[in-house]
């Protein structure tokens, strides 16, 4: 048997040579090449670094199985292999219960922990802020096939919000698409931001690549995310649900800007007289039963949250 002295001398070299082989590393490799991770290593979000980790630890215990299933297959396959003069069929096994035992309870514990940690993961990036607690509360507002974002103000009825109307990208005849175009997202950089997700047609759903997180916008439903934008700079968005036509053209940017420069951004919008509140005003449905025709006064009580 090793003595523990032995043992412990033997993790020296190979911590040693696992943290060479790290600090090598470029933050996007470290985190299992994800969009979102530049040199500066500083993450986009609060919960991208969370998000991550999920990632390269599932990477991690998949590639641990692959492995050992792997070398076991090798293995067999050279030390079985059929020889010069053998015929007929090997040995046939079945009932094995140890090994039938082990191949239910590994496979379970695996999936019951990828799981758990998943679970975990979520239930952290979908918690919303407490109420009052978000610094800046901003609706997106998915139609066919752009944006719009309202930059909620301090007035109940929304008459200090301002906005912007999105429409779809124009490609060139080459396809090349002038994103300086497209609707934008400006965010300040380290403020609790709610998004709230609603949309005016079909099901939409609101991704920012570098983010990593993606949720749908529904009619009807509202969703929210709540989170902080921690890194300055500008980022592509998109709509992740197939939404009719010209969906691949439903593009945006998001700005994340210091909060001079967001406070600055909205000061215009203000001055260009883009203010109150849009959230049901091009509604598609607004004069189906059931929808604004009679919940006009709820309606707005639901937006406002
Ligand atoms: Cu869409």
């Amino acid at each position: 048997m090793p003595s523990k002295r032995r043992i412990r001398w033997a993790v020296v070299p190979v911590a040693i040579a696992t943290a060479a082989l790290l600090a090598g590393c470029t933050p996007t490799e470290l985190h299992g090449y994800l969009p979102g991770w530049d040199e500066s290593g500083v993450p986009t979000t609060n919960q991208t670094e969370g998000l991550s980790s999920l990632w390269v630890g599932s990477w991690i215990v998949a590639l641990v199985v692959g492995i050992i299933t792997w070398g076991l297959m090798l293995w067999a396959m050279v030390v079985y292999r059929r020889r010069k003069g053998q015929s007929g069929l090997p040995v046939q096994l079945r009932y094995n219960m140890p090994i039938e035992i082990f191949f239910t309870t590994v496979p379970l514990i695996l999936v019951l922990g990828l799981f758990a940690f998943t679970a975990r993961e979520q239930a952290t990036v979908e918690k919303p802020w407490a109420d009052g607690e978000a610094d800046v509360e901003i609706s997106a507002i998915a139609k066919q096939w752009s944006w719009d974002f309202q930059y909620d103000g301090e007035q109940d009825d929304n008459s200090d919000a301002v906005w912007t109307m999105g429409v779809q990208a124009q490609p060139d005849a080459d396809g090349n698409i002038d994103r300086s175009q497209l609707p934008t997202l400006v965010l300040p950089v380290d403020k609790k931001v709610t998004i709230d997700l609603t949309s005016r047609d079909v099901i939409h759903s609101f991704w920012i690549i570098d983010f990593l997180y993606k949720k749908d916008m529904y009619i009807g439903h509202d969703n929210s995310w709540s989170f902080i934008p921690t890194r300055e700079g500008t980022y592509e968005g998109k709509c992740a649900e197939l939404c009719g036509e010209y969906h691949s053209m439903m593009l945006f940017n998001v700005e994340v800007v210091s909060e001079a420069e967001y406070e600055q951004y909205l000061a215009g919008l203000e001055e260009a007289g883009q203010t109150g509140d849009i959230n049901k005003a091009y509604d598609r449905l607004q004069n189906q039963p059931g929808t604004d025709a009679v919940a006009e006064g709820a309606g707005a009580d639901e937006e406002g949250h």
